[in-house]
C-alpha cells in the first residue's frame, strides 16, 4: 500500500480547504464565498430563467449542479457549496414553501401545516433526493483539490422561518412562541435537530466533504436562549454528523452571536465570523482552538477598489497566518460586480505576511 492510500492525501481529498479545517495553517489561505452562486452572475440569471422558479432550480439536479459549478469555473475558488436552500427542510417536513423574487420566501402558516405545532418525526426523504443527486453530479465534475460543501440551516434559524412564515427583521413572533410555548418549541427544535443531522449525513454520503450549519438568526436570542436553542442543538448535530460520517469537518456560522461565539468552540472545526466580529478578538479567542472563516463585509465587495483591498488585507493581517479560510461575513449581494470577486481571489492568493 503506498502512503497515499494509508494516509488520506489532503489535496486529493478536498485540497486547501480541508487542510485548513483539519488544523493546518497554509498560504495562500483557501477562499470561497457564501452565496457564491446567485443573481450577481449573468450565467446564473440565465439558468434561473431556464429553470423557472428558484425552487424549480433547487429541485432540478442537473441545473442545480450547473449553478454550483458556475462560480468555480469563473473564479477557481477552493470550494463549491451545493446550490440548494435551507428551506428545503421545512418543505420536507410538510410545510409548503414558495420563494418569490420580490418578497422572498413564504412558508404556509405554522398552525395550518402543523396544528399540534409539531412537525412529523420523519422528513419526506424523496423531496430532498434532488439535492443528493445534484451533489453526485457536482462531485463527478469538480476539479481535484476543490472542496464540496453540503449545508443546512440550524434548528433555531429554521424555526424562525417556520413560525414567522417568512423573513423578518427580528423574529419577534418566533421568540414569543418559544418563550410562551416552551414544550412545543422544545419538540420543534428536537425534530429539526434530527432532520438537520439526517440531511447533513445524507449530503456527505452523496459526496460533500465539509458541512456548514447556518444559524443566520442566532444573534436575536438572549444568552440563555441562545445556549439552549442554538449552541446545544448544533453541538448534538455536529456530534452525530461527525460520528456517522467519518469525522467530516463541520463549519458553524452563528451570525450575530458576538462574544457568545466562544460558546460554539467545541461544536465545530471552524467558526464562520460575521462582519461585526473584531478580527483581533477572533485571533486571540477563537483561532487557537478552531479554524476561523470570514469576515469581509459583502458591501465592501460591492464597492471594490481600494476599500475592498484594504479591508481584505486588514483581515488577512490579523488571521492569515493561522488556521484561516477567507470568506465574507454574510452572503454575496446581488449587486456585486463579478470582476470584484475575481480581483479579491487574486489578492488573497497573492497575499503574504
Ligand atoms: O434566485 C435567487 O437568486 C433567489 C435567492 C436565493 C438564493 C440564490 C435564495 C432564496 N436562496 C439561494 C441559495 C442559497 N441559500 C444558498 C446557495 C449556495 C451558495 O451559497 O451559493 C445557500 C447556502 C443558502 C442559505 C440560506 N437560505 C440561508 C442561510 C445563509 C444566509 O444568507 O443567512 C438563509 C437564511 C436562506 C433563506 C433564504 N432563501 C432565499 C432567500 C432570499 C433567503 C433569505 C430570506 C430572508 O431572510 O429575508
Amino acid at each position: 500500500m503506498d502512503s497515499r492510500a494509508r494516509q488520506p492525501n489532503l489535496r486529493a481529498d478536498g485540497g486547501p480547504l480541508l487542510a485548513a479545517l483539519r488544523g493546518q495553517g497554509s498560504l495562500p489561505a483557501p477562499i470561497w464565498l457564501m452565496r457564491q452562486a446567485g443573481r450577481y452572475l449573468p450565467e446564473y440569471r440565465a439558468l434561473r430563467k431556464e429553470a423557472g422558479s428558484f425552487l424549480d432550480l433547487c429541485l432540478n439536479p442537473a441545473l442545480a449542479a450547473e449553478a454550483t459549478l458556475q462560480p468555480i469555473r469563473r473564479f477557481h475558488l477552493d470550494a463549491a457549496i451545493i446550490f440548494s436552500d435551507i428551506l428545503l427542510i421545512p418543505r420536507a417536513l410538510g410545510q409548503a414553501v414558495t420563494v418569490d423574487d420580490a418578497t422572498g420566501p413564504r412558508l404556509q402558516p405554522f398552525g395550518e401545516a402543523f396544528p399540534t405545532m409539531t412537525p412529523p418525526a420523519e422528513m419526506d426523504g424523496d423531496s430532498l433526493d434532488p439535492v443528493y443527486r445534484a451533489l453526485k453530479l457536482v462531485k463527478a465534475k469538480l476539479p481535484d483539490g476543490v472542496g464540496l460543501i453540503g449545508f443546512a440551516g440550524a434548528p433555531w434559524t429554521l424555526a424562525c422561518y417556520m413560525i414567522e412564515g417568512g423573513g423578518s427583521k427580528d423574529y419577534a413572533k418566533a421568540r414569543a412562541f418559544a418563550y410562551g410555548n416552551p414544550d412545543a418549541f422544545e419538540r420543534l427544535i428536537g425534530r429539526l435537530t434530527t432532520a438537520v443531522a439526517d440531511h447533513s449525513i445524507a449530503q456527505v454520503a452523496a459526496g460533500a466533504n465539509v458541512v456548514q450549519i447556518f444559524d443566520s438568526w442566532a444573534g436575536v436570542l438572549p444568552a440563555p436562549a441562545l445556549r439552549r436553542w442554538s449552541v446545544e442543538p448544533i453541538r448534538a448535530i455536529a456530534r452525530r454528523v461527525k460520528a456517522a460520517a467519518g469525522g467530516v469537518p463541520v463549519i458553524v456560522f452563528p451570525r450575530g452571536a458576538g462574544v457568545l461565539y466562544r460558546d460554539y468552540l467545541d461544536t465545530a472545526d471552524a467558526l464562520s465570523l460575521d462582519t461585526a466580529i473584531p478580527v483581533d478578538w477572533a485571533a486571540a479567542e477563537l483561532q487557537g482552538k478552531v479554524a476561523v472563516q470570514g469576515n469581509l463585509d459583502p458591501a465592501a465587495l460591492v464597492a471594490g477598489g481600494e476599500t475592498m483591498r484594504a479591508e481584505a488585507r486588514r483581515i488577512l493581517g490579523a488571521l492569515g497566518r493561522g488556521r484561516f479560510v477567507f470568506n465574507l461575513g454574510h452572503g454575496v449581494l446581488p449587486e456585486t460586480p463579478p470582476e470584484h470577486v475575481a480581483e479579491l481571489v487574486e489578492l488573497v492568493r497573492a497575499w503574504r505576511p
